[in-house]
This record gives structure tokens, C-alpha cells and sequence, in this order.
């Protein structure tokens, strides 16, 4: 029976997950910490340390350093196994962009497996580090991109999203422009996710939608490059960018580097895409209705959708998906932070949090909380300061409620743009522990919510990527419910159910909710 492995590439750690599709199993689980396994390339959280905060790069070498190793973990760990795998891809933190010299390709076909990769593609690259999706600093790109292609909404109906700092183009734009030279001497600008794929198949891989849609540079509808975002870009950009397939593509084989150096067959190589379009397989969101939320130190929310129609308000994305079809991004930096905030204010631990939220009526008896701890993304909240309105500063229960309550509103009103309908929820990330918490959730959606438990989904969402390619490409297409089935199934005695006396409590109060947040953001503007 074949083996698929997923590979992940975050912003701290490189991951891998073998997984064997008939007993639906995790065979195999690795993981590299960048800093601790090395700390050679001097990197704070996977990031260079440097002058500027608004400048966040990392070393693309270090990248493959930990791929070279991760598989040779993964080689090892399989042991006779390793014959098995019959394909392989991965996902990579979104936006970040590798700049490969015009003689990268055939060092890459040639790669010579009696030594190391990292010493044959030292020369590769064009620039030495890559600006990651933390970077913050092309805010002036941003606006020009923007005014060259007509304005935020047409870019966003043409690529998905608004201009963002971190999004790939806006990168290209700075880089064109303050290192001209190295840009003359890029041959190929690749993401985190296809550099690796390159690496993987011993060539030049292409984008996949998923991940190409965070560039505001691909015509997110006929899923090709949009040649007015190019032209506001950087110049002869259209050369520099690999080619753009679908998701489900198989790009190549491993090649003669991996087979040889660490024993692996010569099993597929799927595109690679980012780690937001691999978490939407990895929890199971594979079909219209299904919302996943990650309940982190951000909140995210994302959802498969029909339609690419972008968020009219400007601060969400939509991308396109693995499972075929867009997904909808919404990102709400207040999650954890703004839970722990208010935890933290009245000594409580996780217990007395969810005893609060059972204490307390839904609704909080009117009272509300805008929980802007920290400067947030939706809605865009410039400068941090927590708004509320009839809220008893000194009653613990009533601040903890109010959190909760206050996040779970802004969520499904920002989403609803995308997701009108939410039929039932996949909750993941630490908090999605805490049952009080997800009964809010079902409440103020109105929906059942699953609790998903899956500590990395975006590599899962890797592995089960390969195994849906792999079975597709010998055969009819699998479907999507199929390859996800065992792996993250939710079961029922995980399910919070919504309450509907609750239910009719948000409903009502959600005007309300509505009318502060705006007046809020206005208060704010002026
Ligand atoms: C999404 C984004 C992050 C990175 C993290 O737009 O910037 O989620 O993908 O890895």
C-alpha cells in the first residue's frame, strides 16, 4: 500500500507527516525547529535579526539545508518502508519570495548526489535572503501597485485581495526597485512553496493557484498571470515568474539527488502551495458550508467559495483552493493575545476562563467589547485600544464573556461576505480546547462546531494533497470527502451544538454589535 509525504515549511519549522491511505494512518511525524537545528544561519524565530522592524527576511539556503536533513530523518525513520512512497508535496508560509539567478536551473537538474545540497546551490541565488510574509515595509509599493492597476477594488477583483505589505508583488516591486542589480540577475523569482518543489524535483517548478493568489499578481478567475498587475510590478517580470498549474498538478519526480543520497523511489512530486490553502484539506474544510476556524494567537477563519468575489470591505482575501474552487482568508490578529489579556487582568487560569463564560447569560446583559489589544487587521484597526460599551470594568465574568463574545461577532460578520450560509464549523488551535468558548462560537453562528483536533493541519493538508494527486492522476478524481475521511473526521461526541435560546440572543443583538463597531471605527478615523 503507498505511503504519501507531507512536508510543511512555516516561518519556525520545517515538518513532515507520512501518512498510508488504506489503515488512513500517521506513519511517520518529524519536525525541525529552524533556530535550535540550525544555528549556524543565526536566525530569531526563523527570521534574520535586523536594523529595521519593518523588514523581515530569511535565508532560502537554511530552507534547504532543512530539507536535505528532513528527508534524510524521513529515510531513516521509514527504513525499508521508504520504497512505498508514491508521492510527496508540501505547503510553505505564504507571500515570501526567492530570488534565483539566471544560471540556477541546470545546477538544479545536475544536483550530485555524493554531496550535500546546500554546497551545490550556494550560487543559485540572486539575492541571498528572501523577505518573508512578516516583512512590513512596502507600504509606498503597496500604493503604487494599487493606482497603476486602477484603484484597491479593481486589484482586488482581479487578484483576490488588496494590496498588502506582505503579499509577493509589493516584495518584487522594492526589490526591482532599490537592488536593480539584483533583480537584472534573477532569472526566477519562485515562492517559498515552488523554490522547495524546485528543489524536490531537480528543476524549475511552477506556482500553484493556492499559493500564487497571495501575490497580487495572478488574474484569480482564469487562474493565469494578470498582465496589468505585472506591468505595475517590475519590468520584465513576466519572465522572471515560473508557470501556473492547478493545485492537484504532479510537477515532476523526485530526482536523481533524492532517489540516490537518501534511498527515496522516484515518487511523485505534487505542486507545492501555501499553508492556508493546505490547512483548508488539513481540517477537512473540502466542501461548500464547511468554515474552519484556527483559534491561535490570531484567529483565522477560512472557508471553501464558489465564486472568487473579493471582500468588499478590503481587509480579507480570497485564494484559490486545493480542492478546486477559492477559499475565503480572514485573519483577526486579537485572538489568543486578546483571551490572555483579559485572563491574565483578573488572575484566572483556563478554569476560571471557561467557569466565567458558564456564569454568564448570552449576551451578556447587553454590555460589549471591541477587543482591540493590539492594532487589528479586521476590521483594520490602525491603533490598539479596546472599545466597550456597558461593561462593568471590575466584574470579571462579564470582561470574559464580553472577549469571547466580542471576537465571535466581529468573526461571523467579517466573514459573511464570503460565507453567508455556515452549515457547521471545524475548530483547531489551542483554544479550540476549551468547550465554553466553542459553545459562543455555535451560538453566535448559529452552527454546530467540530472540534478538530490535528496539532500541524498544514502539513496533513500536504500529505492528503499528495495521496488526492497521486489516486487522481492514475484514475478518475478523487473525491475530496473521500481523502479526508479518517484523517479528520468529526466525530459527534465532539460537536457543540448551538442553544437555541442563545442563537435567538445574537440574532437580535447583532444590529447592536454592528452599529458600535462602526461608530467605533469612525471615532477612530476622525
Ligand atoms: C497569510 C499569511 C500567514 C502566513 C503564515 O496571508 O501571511 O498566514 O502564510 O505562514
Amino acid at each position: 500500500m503507498p505511503l504519501y509525504l507531507g512536508l510543511d515549511c512555516g516561518t519556525q519549522s520545517l515538518n513532515a507527516l507520512v501518512i498510508e491511505s488504506e489503515g488512513r494512518e500517521v506513519v511517520l511525524e518529524r519536525t525541525l525547529p529552524f533556530d535550535e537545528a540550525f544555528p549556524g544561519y543565526g536566525t530569531v524565530n526563523g527570521a534574520l535579526p535586523g536594523d529595521d522592524p519593518l523588514v523581515v527576511e530569511a535565508p532560502p539556503l537554511l530552507w534547504a539545508e532543512a530539507l536535505d536533513r528532513m528527508m534524510g530523518l524521513v529515510a531513516a525513520g521509514l527504513g525499508p518502508e521508504l520504497a512505498r512512497v508514491a508521492a510527496v508535496t508540501g505547503s510553505a508560509q505564504q507571500h515570501g519570495s526567492v530570488y534565483l539567478s539566471s544560471g540556477a536551473e541546470p545546477i538544479l537538474r545536475g544536483l550530485d548526489p555524493a554531496g550535500p545540497l546546500v554546497d551545490q546551490i550556494r550560487t543559485i541565488f540572486a539575492r541571498e535572503r528572501a523577505p518573508i510574509w512578516m516583512d512590513a515595509s512596502t507600504s509606498a509599493e503597496c500604493a503604487e501597485i494599487t493606482e497603476a492597476v486602477g484603484g484597491p477594488d479593481a486589484l482586488a477583483h482581479l487578484t483576490g485581495s488588496c494590496a498588502f505589505e506582505r503579499f509577493t508583488g509589493p516584495q518584487i516591486r522594492k526589490l526591482a526597485r532599490t537592488d536593480p542589480e539584483a533583480w537584472r540577475h534573477t532569472g526566477r523569482v519562485h515562492l517559498v512553496s515552488s523554490y522547495l518543489a524546485s528543489l524536490l524535483m531537480g528543476g524549475d517548478a511552477p506556482v500553484d493557484i493556492g499559493d500564487g493568489s497571495g501575490m497580487n499578481l495572478l488574474d484569480l478567475s482564469r487562474g493565469v498571470w494578470a498582465e496589468s498587475a505585472l506591468d505595475a510590478t517590475a519590468p520584465d517580470l513576466r519572465a522572471k515568474l515560473p508557470s501556473v498549474v492547478p493545485s492537484a498538478t504532479v510537477v515532476g519526480r523526485l530526482s536523481r539527488y533524492w532517489t540516490r543520497r537518501h534511498g527515496f523511489p522516484p515518487a511523485d512530486v505534487v505542486a507545492w502551495t501555501g499553508d492556508n490553502p493546505s490547512s483548508l484539506v488539513g481540517v477537512g474544510a473540502v466542501e461548500p458550508g464547511v468554515t474552519a476556524v484556527s483559534l491561535g494567537t490570531s484567529d483565522t477563519l477560512f472557508a471553501p467559495m464558489t465564486d472568487p468575489a473579493p471582500d468588499p470591505s478590503g481587509a480579507a482575501h480570497v485564494f484559490g483552493a486545493p480542492t478546486g474552487g477559492f477559499m475565503s482568508l480572514v485573519c483577526f490578529r486579537n485572538g489568543s493575545l486578546a483571551r490572555e489579556r483579559v485572563r491574565d487582568r483578573f488572575g484566572l487560569d483556563w478554569n476560571g476562563f471557561s467557569e466565567a463564560l458558564r456564569s454568564t447569560p448570552p449576551g451578556n446583559g447587553g454590555a460589549i467589547m471591541l477587543p482591540w489589544f493590539e492594532p487589528e487587521i479586521t476590521p483594520p484597526v490602525l491603533e490598539a485600544g479596546v472599545c466597550a460599551r456597558g461593561l462593568d470594568e471590575a466584574d470579571a465574568g462579564a470582561n470574559v464573556r464580553a472577549v469571547v463574545e466580542g471576537q465571535m461577532m466581529s468573526m461571523v460578520r467579517h466573514s459573511s461576505w464570503a460565507t453567508p450560509r455556515v452549515e457547521r464549523i471545524h475548530a483547531t488551535g489551542g483554544a479550540a480546547r476549551n468547550t465554553e468558548i466553542l459553545q459562543v462560537m455555535a451560538d453566535v453562528f448559529d452552527a454546530p462546531v467540530y472540534r478538530i483536533d490535528v496539532s500541524n493541519s498544514a502539513c496533513l493538508g500536504a500529505a492528503l494533497r499528495a495521496m488526492h494527486a497521486h489516486a487522481s492522476s492514475a484514475g478518475p478524481p478523487v473525491a475530496w470527502r473521500r481523502v479526508v475521511e479518517g484523517f479528520v473526521s468529526p466525530s459527534s461526541d465532539r460537536v457543540v451544538r448551538p442553544r437555541a435560546g442563545a442563537v435567538e440572543v445574537y440574532r437580535r443583538h447583532a444590529p447592536e454589535h454592528e452599529a458600535f463597531e462602526e461608530a467605533s471605527l469612525r471615532r477612530r478615523r476622525r
